[in-house]
């Protein structure tokens, strides 16, 4: 009976660790930036408290889950928004498509990831609805903030028959 009470205690604690852990999402990218933007990933505190992400990491490949580790001290609030530009993560994102984890401090556990195809010039990808939603194309670039709504699908279409990757096309 003791060892039942221990592990359903123990059980408990766990569900209540990844319920702390799992609040933090991978909110936003923004992959193709136009100039001075500049690459970077949102992570939104969508729990009811603040999160002490110090130690946590960031990557755009599971192939090595510790790429960019979170400084020491960092601690998200409840419901605010944390943004890492390529300059502080050391590694940029493809335009082309990828997918971008984070891990928990531990190394392995993957908090949260996030995969999204290739992105027009100033256009990220970002849960909506904000925090919660699946990963889609929005209609304004919104780091460090909630959310914009998606583009429209007509825009949507129209940028994917302009050519992927990238939507670009030089003028003349
Ligand atoms: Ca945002």
């Amino acid at each position: 009976m003791r060892c039942f009470t221990c592990c359903l205690f123990g059980f408990l604690v766990l569900m209540l660790v990844s319920r702390a852990s799992a609040v933090i999402v991978i909110n936003e990218v923004l992959t193709n930036p136009t100039l001075p933007a500049r690459d970077g990933i949102e992570l939104f505190d969508n729990g009811a408290t603040p999160v002490d992400l110090g130690g946590w990491y960031l990557t755009d490949t599971d192939a090595n889950l510790t790429l960019f580790q979170i400084p020491f001290g960092i601690v998200i609030d409840a419901g605010a928004y944390l943004v890492f530009d390529e300059s502080a993560l050391g590694f940029s994102l493809s335009a082309n498509g990828e997918s971008v984890f984070l891990t928990d401090a531990d190394g392995f556990t993957i908090v949260d990831q996030i995969s999204f195809g290739a992105a027009p010039p100033g256009v990220s990808y970002g849960r909506s609805p904000n925090g919660t939603g699946p990963v889609v194309l929005l209609e304004s670039v919104t780091l460090g903030g909630p959310n914009s709504p998606p583009i429209p699908e007509p825009s949507t279409f129209l940028l994917a028959i302009l050519g992927l990757p990238g939507f670009t096309r030089r003028r003349k």
